[in-house]
């Protein structure tokens, strides 16, 4: 049985061999990025059994990217091959440290992932795992592969639980209409990540978690990146809407969300049981202090470290907790992907007191 499923682009990518501009940096070192294959890597190496569905090229940068990601455990099987199309690549500076500003430069329109489409991807394959894990970056790449991100997180009985990360990348829209298209992809998902400040640009809200939960009150977990302070929960699946109290408290509870679709959402008995609030306030975890090597993978690092622990039924504050030890893995290495720490070890830092996470 497969647990997650992700899908979207990937590409091989070039870090830079030292620091500056782009226009000034001599060399490259090759390594692997895409939003949705990070998390499928991490998740991965955390021992879940995992598919990324994509397409590449049939060249070699496509074998590299088949090799490197199915190397990580992930099973590849259902990444298709386009003769015609090349696999993307994009470049990109180490940044300035103080700001994380860095450049990017991608060459991958037309690519044989752009090309995604409902005809040419294997949506029984997709639909398979327990949890499919999809990005707003899949949604700007063309206009057939946001019919196909609309059509999987479109509500059925054949969907699983849907996780989507905002991931708003305002160089990639083809049009004005990316903000939009976003929060409604949002809307039909079950568990959201976006980050305070992509909420802000996309969709200007301001106000913090809250104010971003009110626009987003449908997703059943809905998780705010506050970038170095810490992320904020919200869950309001019918029957596990209170957020999870202090360890020890009466209150608290082993499973807050449970995995299951959107189709199920609506079972009379459970609201009548639990109706659910309006609001139900937020869970505040505070993230790791760590000295920022790259800022780039770490949304996708957390999201893994949430969902492996969403997987595993664990409190709502620990998974928080794994995807803040999960990202600092990916801050603190200059490419996208970093070794999660193992369970065994991921369990006992996400249990130390209280007071050394903030
Ligand atoms: O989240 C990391 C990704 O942004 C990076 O790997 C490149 O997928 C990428 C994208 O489209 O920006």
């Amino acid at each position: 049985a497969v647990d997650v499923v992700a899908l979207g682009e990937s590409m091989v990518t070039f870090l830079p061999s030292c620091a500056g501009r782009l226009a000034d940096v001599p060399s490259f070192d090759r390594a692997i990025g895409g939003a949705e294959s990070n998390v499928a890597c991490g998740l991965a190496a955390a021992g879940h059994a995992v598919r990324w569905v994509s397409r590449v090229g049939a060249d070699g940068f496509g074998d590299h990217l088949v090799e490197t990601v199915g190397g990580y455990g992930v099973d590849v099987s259902s990444v298709g091959r386009d003769p015609s199309r090349p696999t993307g690549v994009y470049f990109r500076t180490a940044g300035d440290r103080a700001t994380a500003a860095h450049e990017v430069a991608y060459y991958r329109a037309g690519s044989a992932a752009s090309a995604m489409s409902v005809e040419n991807v294997d949506l029984a394959a997709v639909r398979a795992g327990r949890v499919l894990h999809l990005s707003g970056i899949t949604a700007a790449l063309s206009d057939t592969c946001l019919e196909l991100v609309r059509e999987l997180t479109a509500s059925g009985a054949e969907r699983p639980l849907v996780s989507f990360d905002v991931n708003h990348r305002t160089g990639l829209w083809r049009d004005a209409a990316g903000p939009r298209v976003l929060l409604e992809l949002a809307r039909q998902a079950d568990i959201v990540f976006v980050g305070e400040d992509e909420a802000e640009e996309a969709w200007g809200v301001k106000g913090g978690a809250a104010a971003i939960r009110a626009v987003l009150p449908e997703p059943s977990v809905l998780v705010v990146k506050q970038g170095g302070r810490g992320a904020t929960a919200f869950v309001s699946d019918a029957a596990e809407w209170r957020p999870v109290a202090p360890r020890g408290g009466a209150a608290h509870r082993r499973s807050p969300a449970p995995l299951k679709g959107r189709s199920r959402h609506t079972d009379p008995a459970a609201s009548e049981t639990h109706p659910r609030p309006a609001t139900a306030p937020g869970l505040f975890v505070p993230a790791l202090a760590v000295d920022v090597v790259a800022t780039t993978g770490a949304g996708d690092a957390f999201a893994a470290g949430f969902l492996s622990a969403t997987l595993r039924d664990l409190p709502l504050r620990d998974r928080l907790r794994h995807g803040h030890l999960w990202a600092a893995a990916a801050l603190t290495v200059p490419g996208d992907l970093a070794a999660p720490p193992s369970r065994p070890h991921a369990d006992r830092l996400a249990a130390v007191a209280d007071d050394t996470w903030g």
